[in-house]
């Protein structure tokens, strides 16, 4: 979505009676237990464990030791008085190759945090897949070929026989589902720019990671219908970029056009419009035979009709003709990696929206999230949650314990303001997931980001809520911003 100004601004900080209250958070940044009950390696293992991929050498070995600790962290949960929790489902630990029976080890893991969620009222919410394929579906180990992963099209046949076997499991306790979790990260990260496992840096790999992304999407939808009750609610959680041209000089609005195809467009148009614009067609056409990569059906299975999407919103992405790199510092926030995430608009030229940033180096400015949550309910018409929003900062225990972390307090308030602009600009936004409920592996950069409401203690696992979390209570208790 290209975003000229914002516009709709209005005191109003009110949000509806059912407004879910929820924080968010991912199996392998959070579970640990890698190697227990017959969990098989990730993409993110391998990936992990390879020399320089991950600041500090950090893995998700043991990140939060969750999976053994989920009872104290659902309490917590309930102390902070959180009416739903989004959490994702690793594959590997419920189908550890990837192919053939569950594991009921594994189902059993997610049957006992949902029954403990529901025990405390607080509702489920479940993605499918935030990242972890199963490694064999990237290299098998039965010498068959390498270079599977997302660019091979049956993994999205993998991914669907996966989604029934989940449903099955947990239909019966879990409500709202997630299919994908930020594919444009899963394609664009993991096989353009590599800084995501499996670490591969092939754009037109990227591209197909990107369709067989959205063809899985489509197959889960249909699988997820076939296995749970008709009243189940199924979205799909995109971070959508927020694309703002430099200036309106044609080169810049160009600019913003090939960013808006390749990092949103590639998604949306198949999922909610069954169709790929022409225009991102034609940007890529050098790079991969779009005919033979797209089957005839696929938009059909693809465009299958959701209840709720999920946007997942941190910045707005600020763009230009490659003319102007010079004006401010090259930003894309994907840091580091020597190949571009954007195939076909690989010599965009990116810059800082302000320069008020997070620990991630991230512009602060609220006014993205309303703006994508307006443009997304005119663009689709779609029920709306923000599947995750929040902020790392670098935060320190006081003497007295306590974690004082007034900038993600304010950075909080103003984006569920935004949250309340856009509900009172007439989206329906039907809930909030903050990211993250607790400290956690920030992927490529380790334990050194802190997104957490709840510090974590990474010598102790002590958990210790900081100022914000309590913040976050008090607008609940309210059901809303003062
Ligand atoms: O930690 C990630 C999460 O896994 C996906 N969305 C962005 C978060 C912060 O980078």
């Amino acid at each position: 979505m290209t975003v000229a100004s914002p516009d709709i601004r209005t005191a109003r900080r009110a949000f509806p009676p059912a407004f879910a209250w929820g924080t968010a958070t991912a199996a392998y940044q959070i579970e640990g237990a890698v190697a227990e009950d017959g969990r098989a390696p990730s993409i993110w293992d391998i990936f992990s464990h390879t020399p320089g991929k991950v600041a500090n050498g950090d893995t998700g070995d043991t990140a939060l030791d969750h999976y053994h600790r989920f009872r104290e962290d659902v309490r917590l949960m309930a102390d902070l008085g959180l009416t739903s929790y989004r959490f994702s489902i690793a594959w590997p630990r419920v189908q550890p190759t990837g192919r053939g029976p569950a594991a009921q080890q594994g189902l059993d893991f997610y049957r006992r945090l949902t029954d403990e969620l529901l025990a405390h009222g607080i509702t489920p919410v479940a993605t499918l897949y935030h990242w972890d394929l199963p490694q064999e579906l990237e290299t098998p180990s039965d010498g068959g070929p390498a270079g599977g992963g997302w660019p091979a099209r049956q993994t999205a046949y993998r991914f669907a026989d996966y989604a029934t076997l989940v449903a099955e499991a947990l239909g019966d306790r879990v409500s709202t589902w997630t299919t994908l979790n930020e594919p444009w990260c899963s394609a664009f990260l993991g096989y353009g720019a590599g800084v995501h496992a499996p670490g591969r840096t092939d754009p037109a790999d990227a591209l197909r990671a990107a369709h067989h992304l959205n063809l899985g999407h489509g197959l889960a939808v249909g699988a997820l219908r076939a296995a749970l009750p008709s009243a189940a609610q199924v979205a799909v959680s995109l971070n959508l970029h927020v694309v703002r041209p430099l200036s309106e000089r044609p080169e810049d609005l160009a600019a913003a056009r090939r960013i808006d195809a390749v990092g949103n467009r590639v998604f949306t148009g198949p999922m909610l419009k069954g169709r790929y614009d022409e225009d991102l067609l034609e940007d890529t056409a050098h790079l991969v035979d779009w005919d033979g990569l797209v089957h005839d059906g696929d938009l059909a299975e693809i465009s299958r009709p959701i209840d709720l999407l999920g946007l997942n919103y941190y910045n707005p992405t600020v763009v230009s003709a490659p003319a102007d790199a010079g004006r401010l510092p090259r930003q894309d926030g994907h840091g580091g990696g020597q190949s571009s995430p954007w195939p076909g608009a690989d010599d965009v030229a990116f810059h800082l929206a302000n320069d008020d940033l997070t620990a991630m180096g991230w512009p602060i400015d609220p006014t993205g999230l309303s703006d994508a949550l307006l443009a997304m309910h005119r663009e689709f018409g779609l029920p709306l949650m923000v599947s995750e929003n929040g902020a790392a900062f670098e935060d320190t225990v006081s003497p007295d314990g306590t974690v004082h972390d007034p900038e993600r307090t304010a950075y909080l308030r103003a984006h569920l303001g935004a949250v309340a602009d856009a509900i009172a600009g007439g989206a329906d936004v039907r809930g909030y997931f903050l990211w993250s409920l607790l400290d956690n592996f920030e992927w490529a950069y380790g334990y050194d980001k802190r997104f957490g409401i709840v510090h974590v203690d990474y010598d102790t696992l002590v958990r210790t809520p900081k100022a914000s979390a309590r913040w976050y209570s008090e607008v609940i208790r309210r059901g809303g911003l003062d």
